[in-house]
């Protein structure tokens, strides 16, 4: 069995969409970092970087990094069909939205989060927070051009990464305008979050 750290619409909702859709079973164990328990010597035991999601393998590894615990799970589950087959070049495409979307929508989604990671100084995260807003900008365009005609980043083909652009289209400062401004993002949205799956941890995280 699974056990996955989670917090309520965080980074967590990725790999726990994941394992609903491979049917897999899991316990979840809630962080609330509204209190700072990622920093109780409990958590910095299984994570010492003071984050979520972690996910604990059957096999009793831990593992960090959202994206990389959906690659897993997909792999662990191909009945899923979460990704293309190994060697399909859409299974190169998948890899490089989901490796795009940890390092530059997911990031900047953190620099205007919690942006006391990115300078000791108050004074800073005014200039760091704009500069997040001006790159989310900039990496959603590309994001809705790649998307196109849809309904998912795959065309036809439903994949992890939709639940991943999902997931992070949320932490926009302004999801709605973001979604009006690319209405292709929007309906793939609507059709992730509409999969049963999907749907019964929805109100949990984004309510
Ligand atoms: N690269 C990590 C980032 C994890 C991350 O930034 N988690 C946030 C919540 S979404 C967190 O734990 N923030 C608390 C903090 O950094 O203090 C991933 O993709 O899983």
């Amino acid at each position: 069995m699974y056990v996955l750290h989670w917090s309520r619409g965080c980074g967590s909702f990725a790999p726990h969409a994941a394992l609903n859709e491979a049917g897999a079973s899991y316990q979840l164990v809630e962080v609330d970092l509204d209190s700072n328990q990622e920093y109780t010597e409990e958590f910095l035991a299984i994570n010492p970087r003071a984050q979520v999601p972690v996910l604990t393998l059957p096999d009793g590894t831990t593992m960090t990094e959202s994206v990389a615990m959906m690659m897993h799970i997909a792999d662990c589950h191909p009945e899923s069909r979460l990704m293309p087959d190994v060697g399909q070049t859409d299974r190169a495409i998948a890899y490089r939205w989901l490796v795009f979307s940890a390092v530059n929508l997911y990031e900047a989604g953190c620099r205007i989060a919690d942006t006391h990671h990115y300078s000791a100084k108050k004074s800073d995260y005014e200039g760091i927070r704009a500069k997040a807003r001006h790159d989310l900008d900039q990496y959603w365009e590309m994001v809705a051009e790649a998307i196109g005609d849809g309904p998912y980043l795959l065309g036809h083909r439903y994949s992890v990464v939709d639940i991943c652009l999902l997931m992070i289209a949320q932490w926009h400062p302004e999801p709605d305008a973001l979604v009006e401004r690319y209405p292709n993002l929007g309906k793939l949205c609507d059709a992730v979050k509409n999969r049963p799956a999907i749907d019964t941890i929805w109100n949990l995280n984004f309510p």
